[in-house]
């Protein structure tokens, strides 16, 4: 079967995509990690369009263009901050992939780059966010033509090691 997951290790504001996920928070505004590096690549007219959108629920997501990033759009999706794993971080982590992707779908993106949501500063731990990642975009996919390639980006090589596993044991 045709690999439609992959795995790379890299930093996620150089991948030439149609469009990178970015793990942002419900104000939209920037912040740090992948969020404060993606507003620091796109330059400021990122941030002036965000503000335009108004803030982003948790497990839901909005589109905006890349302007001077290598990728055509950034998705900003909101991932759940862990509270120990009985809040409905599960349901509202696999929202937010879900809703990236429909909107991958709904603006033809054939490439989309996705990093590992939750597992920075909002401490979801990173086997069970690998987990529900790749199970949720392994459904998406089964039913939705586009993307036709979605990439796991690691920021390190741990990641990029466990993403290896939980794929292999996945699907
Ligand atoms: N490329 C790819 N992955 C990265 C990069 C990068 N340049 N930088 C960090 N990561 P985090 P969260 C990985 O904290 O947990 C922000 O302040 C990192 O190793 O960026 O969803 C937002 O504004 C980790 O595995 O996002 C929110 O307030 C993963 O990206 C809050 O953090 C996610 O870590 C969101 O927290």
């Amino acid at each position: 079967m045709l690999r439609r997951i992959e795995i790379v290790t890299d930093d996620i504001t150089r991948l030439a995509v149609d469009a990178i996920v970015n793990a942002a928070n419900e104000s939209l505004l920037g912040g740090g990690g992948v969020d404060g590096a993606i507003h620091r690549a796109a330059g400021p007219k990122l941030l002036e369009e965000c503000r335009a959108l108004g803030g982003c629920p948790t497990g839901e997501a909005r589109i905006t263009n890349g302007y001077r990033l290598p990728a055509r759009h950034v998705i900003h999706t909101v991932g759940p901050v862990w509270r120990g794993g009985t809040a409905g971080e599960e349901r509202l982590l696999r929202s937010a992939y879900r809703q990236s992707l429909m909107l991958a779908t709904s603006h033809r993106c054939e490439t989309v780059a996705f990093p590992a949501i939750s597992t920075g500063v909002y401490g979801y731990p990173k086997p069970q966010a690998a987990q529900a990642a790749v199970s949720e975009i392994l459904a998406y996919l089964g039913c939705a033509e586009l993307p036709r390639t979605v990439l796991l980006c690691a920021f390190d090589e741990a990641t990029t090691v466990l993403y290896r596993e939980t794929l292999k044991n996945t699907g």
